[in-house]
């Protein structure tokens, strides 16, 4: 029988920068309904998915800058969200900006039950970009607009299983989902918002899907664990980013993807067996693993070379 979850990855079509949160957040509900009708236990959205990915403008008004983030989660705007997961019964996973009461700003996500309850919180760990605008590139600002995250990669027990969440660059670092298999991880969460081209690398283009779904694969197959990867997709305020969300199994193979740029739910049932079954195969981590050989993982940051 297994421990069966269906999934439901809720892909975004763009968000206008004056789209108001309200009209955000019926699209969101739209999509919860939809996964409800689907079966769906769990639906899962975007990074930053209330907001236009305010990253790629220099904002200086403190006031405008301060409309993209969320001060409470759930808050006036998101609690319909929270209310519509406990009448349906169905759980979920939302990218959001967050002002911390305590201070800071992060780019984060929550996990809901299904009682719309929060049963865990992430900050996002690997920031791209930079703090100041590049000259004639499109822009990548998040080092200007969030701190890095500072709660590690936390798993939490949720949905008949071990799940874990991260956001978008964090999917291309092998660290991520090493961190959360080595708490057990069965089913990685992760929203992203990625450009389709590159200003400065324009030869990478006809790579940039490869290089969305080659590190997400790798992860789900090196740590034995279910990646669900979602995206904001389309045309955004002039900006194109990819779309390719898709539920990965154990073993790497892209069990569903999305077919457009939209709005677009895409469903698979999962059996949460499988992760103790692959990682009998070849991933026993107690087993194999060699931490003493290791240390410069957490020792350097940077390559450093031999010298001659
Ligand atoms: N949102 C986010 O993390 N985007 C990055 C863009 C990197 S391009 C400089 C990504 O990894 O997709």
């Amino acid at each position: 029988m297994g421990r069966l979850v269906t999934v439901s990855a809720a892909q975004l079509g763009p968000i206008g920068r004056e789209e108001k949160r309200a009209a955000v957040v019926r699209r969101l509900l739209h999509l919860m309904e939809g996964a409800k009708a689907a079966g769906a236990d769990l639906v899962v959205y975007p990074e930053l998915a209330l907001t236009s990915f305010f990253p790629r403008w220099v904002i200086d008004d403190p006031a405008e800058r301060a409309r993209f983030y969320e001060t409470a989660m759930p808050g006036p705007e998101t609690q319909p969200l929270f209310d519509a997961a406990r009448r349906l019964g169905i759980g979920f996973f939302l990218g959001y900006a967050e002002k911390a009461e305590e201070g800071g700003w992060y780019n984060s996500s929550v996990l809901v039950d299904k009682t719309g309850t929060i049963i865990g919180k992430y900050r996002k760990v690997h920031l791209p970009g930079t703090s100041d605008p590049v000259p004639g590139a499109v822009q990548q600002l998040e080092r200007r607009y969030f701190d890095p995250g500072n709660l590690g990669f936390p798993v939490f027990r949720a949905f008949d299983g071990i799940v874990g969440m991260c956001l978008c660059n964090d999917r291309r670092w092998p660290e991520t989902y090493r961190v959360m298999a080595l708490q057990g991880v069965e089913l990685v969460l992760l929203g992203y918002n990625t450009p389709a081209h590159l200003a400065s690398m324009p030869q990478h283009d006809r790579f940039r899907m490869f290089h969305n779904h080659l590190p997400m694969q790798a992860g789900a197959y090196q740590n034995t664990t279910f990646v669900v990867g979602v995206a904001k997709a389309g045309l955004e305020e002039g900006e194109d980013l990819i779309g390719g969300t898709c539920i990965i199994a154990p073993t790497g193979e892209i069990v569903a993807e999305a077919k457009t740029l939209g709005d677009e739910l895409v469903t698979a049932t999962i059996d949460l067996d499988e992760v103790r079954d692959c990682r009998a195969v070849n991933f026993d981590f107690a087993l194999y693993r060699r931490p003493d050989q290791y240390r410069l993982i957490t020792e350097r940051a940077g390559a450093v070379p031999p010298t001659d």
